[in-house]
C-alpha cells in the first residue's frame, strides 16, 4: 500500500510538471515567435533628463530613470516635474506606431517604475497620472487601445520589489534602514495586489507583465508567499498572460514562470531550449537622458537581435522617449534601419530557431532555422562578413542542400554551390547585397544532421586550431584567459610533453601549410614542436619567445606571441583528419601554446 501509494504520488507530481510546462509553452508560444519587441522607460523621471536642480544623475555608472532616487529628490518637487511635459503632443499612438515600422511585435511599457508612480488611472494610489495631469490622462488605457487598433500586443513593466513612493516598500536606502517582512507586506497588500489587479481587469488582455526584482527572493525582503500570492492573482485574472523570471523566481524552480529575462544589455551565450529574452537598451539609459553618448550601431543592434535567435532568444530592445513624448533621433534612425532590413528578411527572424551546430563553428556569422510545413528545412545564413573571395564556406552539414539563394532578391534567383562531405561552397556576388547583415537561404529535403566537434574552414579559407575548438575540450580552469586589454590572448602552458588533437575536414588533396603561434621561455631553440597527420608528420625546435609592451608608456611588458611557419602537411584525399600536436619543452621551460593555422598552399 505505502510502495503503491508513493508511486501514485510521484507519477502525479511528473504529470503535474508536465501540465504546466505544456501550458507554459502553449501560453508563450505568440512570444517566442515574435522575437523582436519595444520596451518603452517613460515616467515622470523623463522630465528630468538626468538632470536635476543643475546637477547631473549622482552616480555615473546609474541610469537616467533611477534619479529620484540617486539624487535624492523629494517626492513633492519630483512631481513637479510633470510641468515640463507637453501633454496636447504626448500620444502613445506614435510609439505603437514606431515599433510597429520597426518590425517589432509586442510593447513592454513601464506601467509603475521604481518611482511608485503609476501611468495609469490608479484608485489603489492616488500617486497616479490621472491625478496629475488636466485631462486625467490615463496612459496605459491609450497605449492598449492604440496596440489594439495596430495589432501590437501589450506588456506592463511593473516594478513590484521597489518602490521609492510606498513608505514600506523596498529601496536601496532600507538596506540601512531595514524594515521587515510584515512591514513590507503592507505595501504589497495596500499597492501591488489592488493595483496588479487593476491592470489586469481594466485594459483588456495584457500579453505579459513584466517584474523587475534582478536578485534571487531569498537575498531580499520579499517573500515566497508573496510572489505565489501575486503569481496565482495573474493566473486567475489573465491566464494567458506571460510572467518573466524577474519576479523573483527562475523557471527551474517554477515551471509556471514563462520565459527567463537576462541581465540587462546582456546577450545569450548557448542555445536554450525554454523561451527567454535580452532586455536591451540603444545607447546606455532606459529613460530618456539629455546626456548620452554610447549610441549602439545598428549594424551591432541587429547583431544581438540575431544572435539571440540564433540560441532560440528574444530581444526586446529599448526607447526612452521624452517629456513631449517625441522619440530622439539617435534611436528613430537606429530602429529604421532595423525595420527595413525585417522588411526583408523578417523570414529569417520571425518564428525561425536555433540550429544545432555550435554558435561559433562557422566564423562569417549566425544561422537561424525554420522547418517548413512541407517537411522541408531552410537554413539562414546571417553573413556579418562578406567574404571578399566570393566564396562562402558552410561547414556542418553532411546533406546536400537543394538550392541557395539570396533572402532579399525577390525573384529568389538561385545561386550557385558545390557541396561535399560537409562542407557547402556558396559562390557569392561581389558586393554584399545588404550593407548591414546580408543572409543566404540553404534549403534542405528534411531536417538535416549535424556534425560537431570539428574545426572548420573560416572565412578566409584556413583553419585555425585553437583552444576552443580542440576534439577533447580541455578543463576551463587550465586556459589562461585573455590578459588586460587582450594584449596577451588566450594560451595555455606547457611544461611536459602534452598532446592536443583537432579534427578537420578537407574537400579534396591539397597540402596545407602550418604555422604556430606561441612564446617559448628558453633562451635558445630547444625542444620539440610535433605536428602529426595520418600521411606525414613536422618536427621543429622551439624558438626562444621575446617581449612586447601591453600599454605603451606603461613599463608594462608581456610575453610576445609570435606564429612560427612549422611546414607543411599532405592531405592525399577529400576526408577528415586528425591533426596531433605534440609540444615536448625542455625541462625546466615553458611553453605557452596560442593556436595552429593550416592554410591552402598556393599552387
Ligand atoms: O533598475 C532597473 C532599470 O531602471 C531598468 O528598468 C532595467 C530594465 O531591465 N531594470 C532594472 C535594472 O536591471
Amino acid at each position: 500500500m505505502t510502495k503503491k501509494f508513493y508511486t501514485t504520488l510521484i507519477l502525479l507530481f511528473f504529470v503535474g510538471l508536465l501540465q504546466a510546462q505544456t501550458q507554459a509553452t502553449k501560453r508563450s508560444t505568440w512570444f517566442t515567435d515574435s522575437r523582436f519587441g519595444m520596451f518603452i522607460h517613460w515616467g515622470i523621471y523623463s522630465g528630468a533628463e538626468g538632470l536635476w536642480k543643475g546637477e547631473k544623475l549622482r552616480y555615473e555608472n546609474n541610469y537616467a530613470e533611477w534619479i529620484f532616487y540617486r539624487n535624492s529628490i523629494a517626492k513633492h518637487e519630483y512631481v513637479k516635474l510633470l510641468d515640463n511635459f507637453k501633454w496636447d503632443n504626448i500620444d502613445p499612438e506614435k510609439w505603437v506606431l514606431t515599433a510597429k515600422k520597426a518590425g517589432m511585435k509586442y510593447i513592454i511599457f513601464t506601467a509603475k517604475h521604481h518611482d511608485g508612480f503609476a501611468l495609469w488611472n490608479s484608485k489603489a494610489s492616488n500617486y497616479n497620472i490621472s491625478n496629475y495631469t488636466k485631462d486625467k490622462r490615463d496612459i496605459v488605457k491609450e497605449l492598449a487601445a492604440a496596440c489594439r487598433k495596430h495589432g501590437i500586443k501589450l506588456g506592463l513593466y511593473y516594478s513590484h520589489w521597489i518602490d521609492w513612493e510606498h513608505p514600506s516598500a523596498w529601496s536601496h536606502d532600507k538596506e540601512i534602514y531595514t524594515i521587515d517582512n510584515q512591514q513590507y507586506d503592507l505595501y504589497w497588500q495596500e499597492k501591488v495586489i489592488p493595483q496588479v489587479t487593476e491592470l489586469l481587469s481594466n485594459y483588456g488582455n495584457i500579453s505579459l507583465l513584466w517584474f523587475d526584482m534582478w536578485i534571487h527572493h531569498d537575498k531580499t525582503i520579499v517573500s515566497h508567499k508573496q510572489l505565489m500570492q501575486l503569481k496565482q492573482l495573474i493566473r486567475k485574472l489573465q491566464p494567458d498572460c506571460l510572467i518573466n523570471s524577474r519576479l523573483g523566481l527562475s523557471l527551474d524552480e517554477d515551471s509556471d514562470i514563462d520565459f527567463k529575462t537576462l541581465n540587462d544589455n546582456e546577450l545569450g551565450q548557448k542555445k536554450e531550449d525554454f523561451p527567454w529574452q535580452s532586455p536591451a537598451t540603444i545607447a546606455h539609459s532606459w529613460g530618456y537622458s539629455a546626456y548620452e553618448n554610447d549610441w549602439k550601431s545598428s549594424t551591432s543592434l541587429l547583431h544581438n537581435l540575431i544572435n539571440n535567435v540564433s540560441l532560440n532568444g528574444n530581444m526586446v530592445l529599448n526607447i526612452g522617449p521624452r517629456a513631449d513624448g517625441s522619440i530622439e533621433q539617435e534611436s528613430k534612425d537606429r530602429l529604421n534601419t532595423i525595420g527595413k532590413w525585417l522588411e526583408t528578411h523578417g523570414e529569417a527572424i520571425y518564428q525561425a530557431q536555433a540550429f544545432d551546430l555550435d554558435k561559433n563553428l562557422n566564423d562569417w556569422g549566425k544561422i537561424t532555422c525554420k522547418k517548413l510545413k512541407n517537411g522541408k528545412t531552410r537554413l539562414y545564413l546571417h553573413v556579418y562578413n562578406w567574404p571578399i573571395s566570393g566564396k562562402l564556406y558552410f561547414s556542418g552539414v553532411s546533406e546536400q542542400p537543394q538550392k541557395a539563394y539570396i533572402l532579399s532578391s525577390k525573384a529568389k534567383t538561385p545561386i550557385e554551390f558545390k557541396h561535399q562531405g560537409i562542407l557547402s561552397t556558396i559562390d557569392l556576388p561581389a558586393e554584399a547585397p545588404n550593407p548591414y547583415v546580408s543572409v543566404i537561404v540553404l534549403e534542405y529535403a528534411d531536417y538535416p544532421e549535424s556534425r560537431c566537434n570539428f574545426a572548420a574552414i573560416n572565412n578566409t579559407g584556413g583553419y585555425n586550431l585553437n583552444l576552443r575548438n580542440l576534439q577533447h575540450p580541455l578543463s576551463p580552469s587550465s586556459i589562461i584567459k585573455a590578459g588586460k586589454f587582450g594584449s596577451e590572448p588566450e594560451h595555455i602552458l606547457i611544461k611536459s610533453t602534452q598532446n592536443l588533437e583537432w579534427q578537420i575536414y578537407v574537400e579534396k588533396a591539397c597540402h596545407l601549410s602550418v604555422d604556430a603561434s606561441y612564446h617559448y621561455t628558453g633562451n635558445k631553440a630547444g625542444g620539440n614542436i610535433n605536428v602529426f597527420s595520418k600521411e606525414n608528420d613536422i618536427k621543429q625546435a622551439m624558438v626562444p619567445g621575446r617581449q612586447t609592451v601591453g600599454e605603451p608608456n606603461m613599463n608594462w611588458h608581456v610575453k610576445k606571441f609570435e606564429s612560427h611557419c612549422l611546414g607543411t602537411l599532405h592531405f592525399p584525399d577529400k576526408g577528415f583528419y586528425t591533426i596531433r600536436l605534440q609540444m615536448e619543452p625542455e625541462k625546466r621551460k615553458t611553453l605557452a601554446f596560442q593556436w595552429l593555422w593550416l592554410f591552402p598552399e598556393e599552387q
